[in-house]
C-alpha cells in the first residue's frame, strides 16, 4: 500500500468489539498537533509544545467528556502514539472520532502496521503474527517480526552488492529450505485421512482431534463428504479431514464425496491410508501421489485376520487410544521433520518466495543490479 506521508493515521490495534482495554494507534506528523487539540491532561495543564519520546499522560479526549485515557509517547520524529482507553464499544468510537475530527485518517490496524513500519517484509510479517494459526507459528513470525528477516535481508543485498553471487546464491538456497515451513504457519497443513470403509477414518480423525466430532458409525457410507477439522500436532497448525470410504458400489452421494476427496488429496500434504487388518485390505487408487501417503494400520486391539500390511506403515487403535500419540508425533515429523532454530529466518509469503526465486536466477546470470532491484520493494514498503 502507498500511504501519503504527510497523512496523520489513526487505527484501532486491540482486536474489535467489546473488550476490558483498547489500544489506539495515532501515527503521522500532524499527530502532536492533533493531541494538542483534543486531548486534556488530567489536573488541567495543557500538553507542551513538544513532545518527549516515552512520556505517559493520563487525560480525556474532548471537552470534559469521554473516558480516562493513557497517551503514551512512542517516538516524536516518526511521530508514534498509543491511547490506551476503556474497552467499551462507544468509548472507543468516540475516542476514534475525536481524532478523525482533529484531522487523522482512520484507517484498518493492518494499514497502520504499513506505515509504522515502513520495511515491507517486517510489516507483512507482524501482520501475519495475527493470522497464526497457532501460537508456535505466531512465535516463528514474531521473531521474523522483529528484525530476523529484515537482517537476513540486508545482509543478502550487501552480498550481492559486493559481487559474491556464489555466497549470495547459497544465502537464498538455505532461506528456500525453509519456504514450505513458512507457507504453513497461517494456512495449516492439509493431512486426509482416507481408506476403506468402515476402516475407523471417522474413529482416528476424533482420536486426532481429541474429541468426539465426527459421525462415527458402524454404518458403511456415513461419512458422505470431506469435513475439514483445525488442530495443532506438536504446536503446528493442521487440518484434518475425514472422507468418505472406499467400498465396491458406493452409492451417488458416496460416490461424491470420494470425488471430492481425492481432488482435496492433490492439495494435501500428506493422505494417511487406513487399513483395517480384520478385513482383506483395500489399497488407495493410483491417483493418490506415493510421495504424500502414509499407510496407517488400525485397530491393532482386534486380532488380525493377516499381516500383510506394508512394513512402514505406522500401527494404531483409534478405539482404544493405543499408538495416537506416537502417530501425532510421527505425522507432526513427516510435515516439520526439523523444528527451526530460534534465529532462524523464514520466508512466509508466497510472493516473496517468488522474488527470491527470481532474484537468484538473476545472480547465476550475473545480473546483480536486477537482482538488487527485484528484492527492494520488500526493504523500501
Ligand atoms: N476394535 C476397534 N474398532 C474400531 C477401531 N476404530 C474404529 N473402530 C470401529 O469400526 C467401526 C467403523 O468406524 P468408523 O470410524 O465409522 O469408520 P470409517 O467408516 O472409516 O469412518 C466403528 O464401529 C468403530 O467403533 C479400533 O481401533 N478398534
Ligand atoms: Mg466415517
Amino acid at each position: 500500500m502507498t500511504v501519503a506521508s504527510q497523512e496523520t493515521w489513526v487505527a484501532l490495534l486491540s482486536a474489535p468489539g467489546k473488550s476490558a482495554l483498547a489500544s489506539i494507534g495515532l501515527s503521522g506528523p500532524k499527530g502532536w498537533e492533533i493531541l494538542k487539540g483534543v486531548f486534556l491532561p488530567r489536573g488541567g495543564e495543557k500538553l507542551p509544545l513538544i513532545p518527549t519520546a516515552l512520556e505517559t499522560r493520563l487525560g480525556r479526549l474532548g471537552m470534559g467528556r469521554g473516558d480516562e485515557i493513557v497517551l503514551g509517547i512512542q517516538s516524536v520524529n516518526p511521530f508514534h502514539a498509543r491511547l490506551h482507553c476503556h474497552g467499551g464499544t462507544q468509548v472507543v468510537k468516540m475516542a476514534l472520532s475525536q481524532l478523525e475530527k482533529a484531522g487523522a485518517r482512520r484507517c484498518a490496524w493492518q494499514e497502520f502496521t504499513r506505515v509504522e513500519i515502513p520495511c515491507r517484509i517486517q510489516a507483512d510479517s507482524r501482520i501475519a503474527v495475527a493470522q497464526a494459526r497457532t501460537r508456535k507459528a505466531a512465535a516463528v513470525l514474531t521473531n521474523q517480526a522483529s528484525g530476523l528477516l529484515r537482517e537476513w535481508f540486508d545482509s543478502l543485498v550487501q552480498t550481492i552488492r559486493a559481487k559474491e553471487n556464489t555466497k549470495a546464491v547459497e544465502t537464498i538456497n538455505q532461506i528456500q529450505n525453509w519456504s514450505h515451513l513458512g507457507s504453513h504457519l497461517i494456512h495449516s497443513w492439509k493431512v486426509l485421512v482416507a481408506g476403506a470403509s468402515n476402516a475407523g477414518k471417522s474413529s482416528l480423525v476424533n482420536a486426532l482431534v481429541g474429541f468426539q466430532r465426527c459421525l462415527v458409525s458402524e454404518i458403511e457410507g456415513t461419512t458422505r463428504d470431506v469435513l475439514w477439522w483445525e488442530t495443532a500436532m506438536e504446536g503446528w497448525p493442521v487440518n484434518l479431514a475425514d472422507m468418505a470410504g472406499f467400498r465396491d458400489n458406493p452409492t451417488e452421494l458416496e460416490a461424491e464425496g470420494l470425488q471430492i476427496g481425492l481432488e482435496q488429496s492433490e492439495q494435501a500434504d500428506l493422505c494417511l491410508w487406513l487399513l483395517d487388518p480384520t478385513r482383506p485390505l483395500v489399497f488407495p487408487p493410483k491417483s493418490i501421489p506415493t510421495e504424500k501417503l502414509q499407510f496407517v494400520v488400525n485397530k491393532i486391539d482386534l486380532l488380525p485376520l493377516h499381516r500383510n500390511w506394508p512394513q512402514d506403515a505406522w500401527l494404531v487403535s483409534a478405539l482404544k487410544g493405543e499408538g495416537v500419540d506416537a502417530l501425532v508425533k510421527a505425522i507432526a515429523k513427516r510435515l516439520v521433520p526439523q523444528d527451526p532454530p530460534a534465529d532462524q529466518p523464514i520466508p512466509h509469503e508466497e510472493a516473496f518466495v517468488i522474488a527470491l526465486q527470481i532474484a537468484r536466477e538473476d545472480l547465476l546470470a550475473m545480473r546483480n543490479n536486477d537482482a538488487v532491484n527485484h528484492l527492494s520493494p520488500w526493504i523500501m514498503g
